[in-house]
């Protein structure tokens, strides 16, 4: 049994880890502002404590961390939304940023030692540079406040994993979806939304021509691959695509939603968003190298996401 913090443990993400690390008998601490997460994605029972709380409050976050001398840290809250970022840039950097910078000084400062820190960057930070697929060597272009934050915070973890030997790895996640995704802003995941209006048959606007693709991964993938980067010694200090090294255009997607729902939703179409990523697709060998495999792909995962939805 390991003690385990998750930061923004009642979001999507978060939500999912925290289950499967309670249902392996870990003792998991939850902060969460619910800003976007929500209670009601985690299940009630004693090794879960749960606390309301943002982690821009530096002193109850120091207390916690040197009171708790966790083995594990996820470092999942942020505010999650590029546009967001773009409207508030520094609020978005207080918690995207500095909120963490904060957390890596108190585990430096008062010599905690946590078997791993993993913190999550994003695929933005590739920005829409050309080459594709990406690895963790292609250029870095972050286009958005959201994207330089992640890249920085990253940075700093890796530099502080160098200088001060803590244990941390990052990952860069490419789009995650599966139960648990809040579908209520504009600015949700795509496949939360298109799940959302499958269920009520409405209308569904696509932005631009449908031919952008993404790299989608299911998120019990997504934790496969958290569970094995916090337990391999050789990601210490190392910085990993998350993704399936497949890519679908958002046009595909649908017509594969259609097959799985026999539902059929009426598709507009509007200009391309402001900032909007044409592709993005990974490279995953260095994560493989590990002994990652992605099990379910696309059609999988959406077929799994709609049985989750109408259960
Ligand atoms: C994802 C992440 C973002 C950042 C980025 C890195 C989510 C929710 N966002 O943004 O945080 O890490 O990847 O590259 O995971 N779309 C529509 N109609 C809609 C909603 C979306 O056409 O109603 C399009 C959207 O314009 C985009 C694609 O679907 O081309 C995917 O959108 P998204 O918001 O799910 O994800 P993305 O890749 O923009």
């Amino acid at each position: 049994m390991a003690k385990v913090l998750i930061t923004g443990g009642a979001g999507f993400i978060g939500s999912n880890l925290t289950m499967r690390l309670l249902s392996e008998g870990n003792e998991v601490t939850v902060v969460d502002d619910l800003s976007m997460g929500l209670q009601d994605n985690l299940p009630q029972q004693p090794n879960l404590t749960f606390i309301q709380q943002s982690i821009t409050n530096s002193e109850f976050m120091s207390e916690l961390l040197i009171d708790q001398n966790f083995d594990f840290i996820y470092l999942l809250a942020a505010v999650a939304s590029v546009a967001d970022s773009v409207e508030r840039p520094i609020e978005t950097h207080e918690i995207n940023q500095e909120a963490n910078l904060r957390i890596f000084e108190t585990i430096r400062k008062h010599h905690l030692h946590p078997k791993r820190v993993i913190f999550s960057s994003s695929a933005a930070v590739y920005g829409d540079e050309p080459s594709l697929p990406k690895t963790e060597g292609s250029p870095i272009a972050p286009l958005t406040p959201y994207a330089i934050d992640k890249f920085a915070t990253e940075r700093f973890l890796m530099a502080y994993a160098n200088l001060y030997q803590i244990n941390a790895s990052a990952v860069r996640f490419f789009n995650v979806f599966g139960p648990h995704q809040n579908p209520q802003s504009p600015y949700s995941g795509v496949l939360s939304i298109l799940t959302q209006t499958f269920k009520t048959e409405g209308s569904f606007c696509v932005f631009g021509d449908g031919q952008q693709s993404r790299d989608f991964i299911y998120i019990t993938d997504v934790l496969d691959a958290l569970q094995l980067l916090a337990k391999n010694d050789l990601a210490k200090g190392q910085v990993f695509n998350v993704a399936t090294g497949q890519t679908t255009t958002l046009l595909d997607v649908i017509k594969d939603y259609e097959e799985i729902t026999n539902k059929r939703i009426t598709v507009t179409y509007a200009n391309m968003r402001q900032g909007d990523i044409r592709h993005s697709w990974a490279n995953i060998d260095k994560l493989s190298t590990l002994g990652f495999e992605p099990h379910i792909n696309v059609y999988e995962g959406l077929r799994r996401y709609w049985q989750y939805i109408n259960r």
